[in-house]
This record gives structure tokens, C-alpha cells and sequence, in this order.
């Protein structure tokens, strides 16, 4: 790979980039003899003259085919994990889910199962737990020992995933002996219950009731309890998808006190706002996320929290439903609408927008959407950065170029766009997984089953 500028986390260099097999051989100064007589027997030379080199992005948080609400997610882990590829992104993390009354091993076979032979891009569970129980904690030091490292608790969806106060201590007293992160959905689950029902009874039956009913002041609530109870166990805490201004003063404040709490954000919080949910009749429905899209206000603060690194990883939290007959199941009643957003694709370039845009830097686009996904979930310096040695993920992206978003030429499989319209700065025109190219020239050249199970070490953050 000739002749480009390589983005890391920590600066840009004009190098060439040398790849033998599945690997890195080595990065070298732009033009040295080195590379020239190595490009001379190559099988291959990618010129990546006016283009930055970039490691190939990790979404660290999406759902493919996950049962919502009587329905599934629409990408299967071939089309979501092809149109992962489309953006840029060669690793994801999904979710395995435990079933109530099943095993963490039954849950993550299950998910084995729907991936294996499928997926364009290398890929890693997290696990859900439902049954926080003696033998789940038991199962959890197992899985940790298959390379499943994290575990999803969640303080919202009561009798179904939701987890109390005692069930949330024992899974993060078991992760501070064991190495385990537990991820958070914090959202006071009983309160909105609650909520939900009142506006039920009202007639407040559209979409955009979704947002008012799960206030951000209950998310900022959930964070504070979940850190205070991460502080009991001597453990750390991750917060998936945090979108309010009142949960990211509470992660602040523990960060500033040294303690291992750490939070992603998605670029629907960065992008979209609770407006989108008062569209005319049934359309706010494709905005439905949990947390909902929020006022617009909290946006500069998360874009804020990208810069302070209080929010430290940007995920997608891609759980796609179909508008027609998938979100419609929610028609009369906010509270059935399944709960997610299609974004895979899209997220390396919405972030580098924030680099066009002049929000963030651009070795900072590398870092929150590769680099530190890398460490914070055990893969690096396997994945999330260009040297020698790591897998030849690679993504060879044009700056310039413009790009408009539109369901029409997406490649998830979904019949609409949550940034329909959007105009971008920047697009992926080279993508490898492995040392094999992938995309080229907008065209998907891989295979489903190149992508390879990954078993990741234990977060690398933690002091
Ligand atoms: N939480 C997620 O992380 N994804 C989809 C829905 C939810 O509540
Ligand atoms: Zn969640
Ligand atoms: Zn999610």
C-alpha cells in the first residue's frame, strides 16, 4: 500500500505500508528502497497517493439478528457485517443474549451459530446476562477463558433484561475478581415503567411519547447508582450508548476520581435529537432507540465528552427494524415499537465529519472509533493499529470525497436511512480484513465466512 498518509492515535506519518499474508510486515518511510522492491514481487499494490491509511475500524456494540419485542433485527451477520465492511469497520462486537433459564454458554452457542460462516469482518461476543445467579457468575470466569471478556446488565426493561441493585453487585463483585468489564444500559427501568403507563392511560400513544417518558434525568439517576455500586465492588463499569448530559457529569465526576468507569457514545446522540421522533404521523417511529434521542442541547456536550476522552469509544449500537412492518408493530402504542437504529455503516464517517467539521481532531476519529475499542476490549495491538505485526485491517480513505446517505445506496438491510439526506466529507475506498481486500471501488469483493471469531483478552484500560 503505496504512497498514503497513516493515521494512528497519536499522529500521521507518510509511510507505505507492507503486508505479507494476514499481517503487517512492516511500515516504512514513503518511497524507500524497501518498499519499492518489495511492491516489485507483490500480488498486489494499492496506491494510496492523496489518501490517509487508517486501521480498519471496530464497532464495539452492534446487534445482528437479535430477537425485539416478537420481531428480529433485519441485518443478519452476513449483510451487517458486509455493510460494516462498506464503512470501514473490520471488527465488530455483538451481544449474545442469555435467555431467562438458560445458560451464558447456551446464549453464546446460540450467537456462534448465527455467525460462524457468515460474516464479511472478524467479530466478538459480549454476553448479556438475564439470570444473575451462582451459576451464571460461575459461567462468567469460564467465558472469560473463551475470549468473552464483557457482560451487558441492564438497569431498564423490567421482566425481561433488567437487572436490581443486588444482581448488578454480585455480576461487578465477580468481574473484580475475574478481569470482566460489565457493560451498563442505565436507564431507571421502574421509574419508566411507570412513566409509560401514565402516558398509555393519557392517549399518548405517538412516537415522540418514546422520549418523554425516559427523561434523561433517569439515565443520569442509573449512572450515578451503577458507579457507586462499580465503587463497592472494586470494579470497573462501561456504559454502553450514553446520550444525556446528566449521565456524562456523573461519568466525569468518577473519572476525575481515578476510578476505572469508562462510556461510549453512538453518532445518533451526536447527530440526530429528539425532534426526529415528532415527525409527522407514524415516522418517528424509525428514531425509536433506547436511550431515546434526546433534546438538542445534549449533543455539544457528548461531542464535548469526545474531546475531554470522558467518552472514550464511538459504537453504533446498529439494531436495525425495518420501518414497514417491523417498526409499525408500534402503531398505537409507542411502547411496542422495537427499540434501535441501522448505523454500521455509517459510523467511521460521521465521526471523521466531526474531523471535518472541526469538532475533533483527526488522529482522534482513529482513536475513538479503532484504537481505543481495541484496548478497552482486549484485541489490541492485534486490531486498531497500523504496525508491524497486527492483522492487515486496513482502510484506505479518500478525505475529500463526497458522499450523500440515503437508504437507497446503503447497504444495510433495512428500508430506511436514519441520516437520509445527510451530506458527508470523506469515504472509504479500500477496505482489507486480514490482508484480503474486501471493498474496492464500492463494490463488495470479500466472502461471507472470511470473518473469524475472535477470543479478546481482558480490557486493557484498567489500573
Ligand atoms: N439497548 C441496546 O443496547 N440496544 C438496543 C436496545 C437497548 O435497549
Ligand atoms: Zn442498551
Ligand atoms: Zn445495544
Amino acid at each position: 500500500m503505496l504512497g498514503g498518509t497513516v493515521v494512528s492515535a497519536t499522529g500521521a506519518v507518510e509511510a507505505d505500508v507492507l503486508v505479507e499474508g494476514e499481517r503487517i510486515l512492516a511500515v516504512v518511510a514513503r518511497g524507500s528502497a524497501l518498499a519499492r522492491d518489495f511492491a516489485a514481487g507483490a500480488d498486489t499494490v494499492i496506491d494510496a497517493a492523496n489518501r490517509l491509511v487508517v486501521p480498519g475500524g471496530i464497532d464495539p456494540h452492534t446487534h445482528m439478528e437479535r430477537p425485539f419485542g416478537g420481531t428480529f433485527s433485519a441485518d443478519s451477520f452476513e449483510t451487517g457485517s458486509r455493510a460494516a465492511a462498506f464503512g470501514g469497520t473490520t471488527t465488530i462486537i455483538d451481544f449474545a443474549i442469555q435467555s431467562r433459564g438458560s445458560s451464558l454458554a447456551e446464549g453464546l452457542e446460540a450467537w456462534q451459530v448465527k455467525a460462524d460462516g457468515r460474516c464479511a469482518v472478524d467479530y466478538g461476543f459480549h454476553l448479556i446476562v438475564s439470570d444473575v445467579d451462582e451459576s451464571s457468575l460461575t459461567e462468567m470466569d469460564a467465558l472469560i477463558g473463551e475470549g468473552v471478556t464483557s457482560f451487558k446488565l441492564f438497569m431498564a426493561y423490567p421482566g425481561v433484561f433488567y437487572s436490581d441493585d443486588g444482581a448488578i453487585l454480585q455480576a461487578m463483585q465477580r468481574a473484580a475478581g475475574n478481569g470482566g468489564t460489565v457493560m451498563m444500559h442505565a436507564e431507571n427501568g421502574i421509574a419508566i415503567d411507570v412513566l409509560v403507563a401514565q402516558a398509555l392511560a393519557r392517549g399518548e400513544s405517538n412516537p415522540r411519547f418514546h422520549a418523554s417518558t425516559r427523561p434523561s434525568l433517569l439515565e443520569g439517576e442509573a449512572t450515578h447508582r451503577a458507579i457507586q455500586l462499580a465503587r463497592v465492588a472494586g470494579a470497573p463499569v462501561y456504559f454502553v450508548h450514553l446520550s444525556a448530559t446528566e449521565a456524562l457529569a456523573e461519568v466525569v465526576a468518577a473519572r476525575d476520581a481515578g476510578l476505572n468507569v469508562f462510556a461510549e457514545t453512538c453518532p445518533q446522540y451526536l447527530f440526530l435529537s429528539a425532534d426526529e421522533l415528532a415527525r409527522p404521523g407514524f415516522e418517528g417511529a424509525k428514531y425509536v432507540c433506547s436511550p431515546p434521542l434526546r433534546p438538542v442541547e445534549h449533543q455539544a456536550a457528548m461531542w464535548r465528552g469526545l474531546v475531554t476522552n470522558d467518552l472514550s469509544v464511538v459504537s453504533t449500537d446498529h439494531c436495525p427494524f425495518c420501518f414497514s412492518e417491523q417498526k409499525e408493530l408500534g402503531a398505537g402504542d409507542f411502547s411496542r415499537i422495537p427499540n434501535g437504529l441501522p448505523g454500521v455503516e455509517h459510523r467511521m464517517d460521521l465521526i471523521h465529519q466531526g474531523v471535518v467539521d472541526g469538532r475533533i481532531r483527526l488522529e482522534r476519529w482513529v482513536e475513538l472509533c479503532s484504537t481505543t475499542p481495541a484496548r478497552m476490549f482486549g484485541l489490541y495491538p492485534r486490531k486498531g493499529v497500523v504496525a508491524p505485526g497486527a492483522d492487515a485491517d486496513l482502510v484506505v480513505y479518500d478525505p475529500a470525497a463526497h458522499q450523500r446517505l440515503s437508504a437507497a445506496s446503503h447497504h444495510m438491510a433495512v428500508d430506511y436511512s436514519a441520516y437520509q439526506g445527510f451530506e458527508l466529507t470523506g469515504r472509504c475506498e479500500v477496505v482489507l480484513s486480514r490482508g484480503r481486500v474486501v471493498v474496492e471501488n464500492g463494490e463488495y469483493v470479500g466472502v461471507a465466512g472470511h470473518g473469524k471469531f475472535l477470543q479478546r483478552s481482558t480490557n486493557q484500560y484498567l489500573v
